[in-house]
């Protein structure tokens, strides 16, 4: 036992510690998602909107440039625009991830269209969602279903900003 100890411990601890240190998984990247919610819509439904916040605490700008999930058959990236006092949406190729931005998608700005939608996710479920960026590579997140009502609320992030990471 003694002999393990001093043969092995010396080695094996800084090792230990290193793994309980190393942040979670998609953590070398520098992309950091939080707050992914969709609406849970009725089945009629065929398409549903997803919001999220990312944050890009690199040194270099990123871009989000794919996304897609099973609950959908496509997954768009969309901005909305207000142009002459209405509010115009379009699909758009991608969202630039300045170094150091957060980027809120919310309604009335850059947000998720669901096409295709192949089923109506219940509230609670938890929905997984890839994305695809143009140096993080793939992060899967996993969006919160909320009731049909809910509405994105810039406030919580521009008044309670937290960096929890
Ligand atoms: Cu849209």
């Amino acid at each position: 036992m003694s002999v393990f100890r001093r043969a092995v411990w010396p080695r094996v601890l800084p090792l230990l510690l290193a793994a309980l240190l190393l942040p979670p998984a998609s953590a070398d990247s520098k992309i950091h998602i939080e707050d992914v919610w969709v609406r849970s819509l009725p089945a009629v439904s065929k398409v549903n909107s997803g919001y999220m916040v990312i944050h890009n605490h690199g040194d270099a700008g990123d871009r989000l440039l794919k996304v897609r999930s099973d609950l959908a058959g496509e997954v768009e990236i969309h901005k909305s625009e207000e142009v002459d006092g209405h509010y115009r949406m379009q699909r758009v190729p991608g969202i630039p991830l300045p170094a150091g931005s957060c980027t809120t998608l919310q309604s009335g700005g850059y947000h998720l269209m669901f096409k295709g939608m192949t089923r109506a996710p219940a509230v609670g479920e938890r929905v997984p969602i890839w994305l695809t960026f143009e140096s993080a590579g793939d992060i899967r997140v996993d969006a919160e279903v909320r009731p049909v009502g809910s509405i994105p609320t810039a406030s919580a992030q521009a008044n309670g900003h937290h960096h929890r990471h």
